[in-house]
């Protein structure tokens, strides 16, 4: 079942910001937004007091708590979903007292020293965006071998970090920090392989809105609310991916999503036998290709038609490819990053020695299972060789096979 990401929208309770910079200063002009946002869609409204703009002028803690804090509180009141978006462990532990739920960092962890464990004690959510420094020093640290395996193993770095500071494993979240220290190619590699991000196995957010690489597809001089179709697409393309979107135009997101889950729900309402033979490879195509393969598995067991069959019994072999994204695997060196042959192999022998059967045919499906009962295979191949088989020719074998996948 395809799960709805969540859309946060974005409230920046700042004179300068880049995109609503002064709109929403009053905290009643807030309120109101963040009303109008919940009643569009947005389940998490992210309230900042500092622009996080190229240039922008650093916020003292105190300024920054003097505009948010009554925002917070206001919208609290209201039963919305607040998360404090803020670099500061003192504004952050201020806007949790005022009933924030979330702490959003954009530098997770690395601008206030005290972050991590302040955040450790409050008890909320905790997002760490990938950061790698201030905008001052962007040109300098902009460069990826290849930036989402390195954005991943940063932050997989930083979310260890929270974890020892004592922030459980599920208050947790990461976020790719699309437009900080990336040029506008890094954004689009990160946007197409979001799953890598996943197999740091927190909630993954998302902020593309209205950045400037989604502008750079626009003629010279749109106006920036004019990116809000373009994020809302963004919106749509990453749903798959991700947990939530922080976006500043709630509507058009929510439209895009709408669209997303009207797909995903016909995709889910597949008769069941769709799944036995069709299966979906991975949105990237980089590990399509990828497989763990045995072969010539030897079991002992009773299948058959024949009586003497089920009586004697007989030699059964085995070959099983797993096609499985190995490339977390081949970077971390994990093996809890992939699929353990020895087990599998175990596994596969045990499925075929179960309980009798008439056809091979069952044997298949039944390894079939065992393998694809792997959560990280999304296809298998297996073919079960009867070399012993009751067929009165001069024969040197006899198999099937099945290729199954989860839908
Ligand atoms: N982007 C901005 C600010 N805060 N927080 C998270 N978690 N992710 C982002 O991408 C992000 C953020 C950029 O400025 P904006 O508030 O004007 O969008």
């Amino acid at each position: 079942m395809t799960t709805r990401p969540e859309l946060w929208g974005v409230l920046n309770v700042t004179p300068d910001s880049f995109s609503d910079g002064g709109r929403f200063v009053d905290p009643e002009a807030a309120l109101a937004q963040g009303l109008r946002m919940v009643a569009e869609g947005a389940s998490v409204i992210d309230v900042g007091g500092e622009s996080t703009r190229p240039g922008a002028e650093p916020v003292a803690p105190e300024v920054e708590r003097e505009r948010v804090l009554p925002v917070v509180a206001a919208l609290v009141a209201q039963g919305i979903r607040v998360s404090i978006d803020t670099m500061n462990a003192s504004t952050a532990a201020a806007a949790v007292e005022a009933g924030a739920a979330i702490v959003n960092d954009v530098s997770g962890g690395l601008a206030d020293p005290a972050m991590l464990e302040t955040v450790a004690g409050l008890g909320s959510q905790y997002v760490i965006m990938h950061w790698r420094g201030p905008s001052e020093t962007w040109d300098a640290v902009s460069d990826y071998a290849w930036a989402p395996q390195d954005v991943t193993n940063e932050l997989m770095g930083r979310w260890h970090a929270a974890l020892e500071a004592g922030v459980q494993p599920e208050r947790l979240w990461v976020d790719p920090g699309l437009g900080f220290a990336k040029r506008s190619e890094h954004n689009w590699q990160l946007l197409a392989e979001l799953g890598t991000l996943r197999s740091i196995g927190a909630r993954v957010l998302v902020g593309a809105s209205r950045k400037r690489f989604l502008g750079a597809l626009l003629p010279e001089g749109t106006p920036v609310d004019e990116r809000d179709l373009l994020t809302a697409v963004v919106s749509a393309l990453a749903a798959d991916q991700v947990d939530a979107l922080r976006v500043h135009d709630v509507r058009s997101s929510a439209r895009a999503l709408d669209v997303w889950q009207s797909i995903a729900t016909a995709a889910d309402s597949a008769p069941a036998y769709r799944a036995s033979y069709v299966a979906s490879p991975p949105l990237d195509r980089h590990a399509r290709g990828d497989a763990i393969t045995l072969t010539g598995l030897r079991a002992f067991a009773h299948h058959g038609v024949f009586d003497h069959e089920r009586r004697d019994g007989q030699e059964f072999v085995i070959d099983v490819t797993a096609r499985l994204d190995l490339r977390s695997a081949g970077s971390d060196d994990e093996l809890a990053s992939t699929v353990h042959y020895g087990v599998l192999a175990e596994q596969v022998v045990s499925a075929v020695e179960g309980d009798p059967v008439d056809l091979i045919e069952t044997v298949a499906e039944r390894v079939a299972a065992v393998v694809l009962s792997h959560g990280a295979v999304w296809q298998t191949e297996v073919t079960v060789h009867k070399p012993q088989a009751p067929i009165t020719v001069p024969f040197a074998d006899v198999s099937v096979t099945i290729v199954r996948g989860r839908s």
